[in-house]
């Protein structure tokens, strides 16, 4: 027979590890009626590390992780290998670099909305995040949102073209 106490043990037990994980200056913008992109700060004040490997969301048919590389001087958008982010580590997703695809969008993204995303985490959980859609947001500039901690010089790539961005 098993113990109360050791049942409660096992329940806590996935737990036990402490995962943090804190979005900061996130956003929306379309990139047409029916396709946007999602970009946000991830950082990992747990003492574990997670582990960024798909993202859903119930505004769009399909959200994916993307990434820009450039390929013989084009910038091109592939489907992102999970993205690992150690204890204490920011991961920036930004315009040219990685973010998050929405594609097949359900209604087009008016500024102002909030639309509500789920990071899953893998052993660090699922995170549900509102992000503000702000369709006129330049890339590399500092939201509105409080909680920004001084890392906008982060998004200076500086050799991407405007046009070629998701
Ligand atoms: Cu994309």
């Amino acid at each position: 027979m098993k113990s109360p106490f050791l049942i409660l043990m096992a329940c806590l037990l996935p737990f036990a590890a402490q995962a943090e994980i804190r979005v900061t200056d996130g956003y929306v913008r379309a990139a047409n009626p029916k396709s946007g992109a999602a970009f946000m700060t991830i950082r990992n004040t747990g003492d574990t590390a997670c582990t960024l490997s798909g993202v859903s969301t119930d505004a769009a048919a399909r959200a994916e992780l993307h990434t820009s590389r450039e390929e013989n001087g084009m910038m091109r958008m592939v489907k992102a290998d999970p993205i690992t982010i150690a204890p204490g580590q920011s991961h920036v997703l930004a315009r040219g670099g990685d973010h998050v695809m929405l594609m097949g969008l359900h209604e087009p993204l008016a500024d102002g909305r909030d639309l509500l995303l789920m990071l899953d985490l893998g052993d660090c959980g699922l995170l549900s995040v509102p992000l503000p859609v702000d369709n006129a947001r330049k890339p590399g500039a500092t939201g509105g949102m409080s909680g920004h901690d001084g890392h906008a010089g982060h998004t200076g790539h500086g050799t991407m073209s405007p046009q070629t961005q998701p």
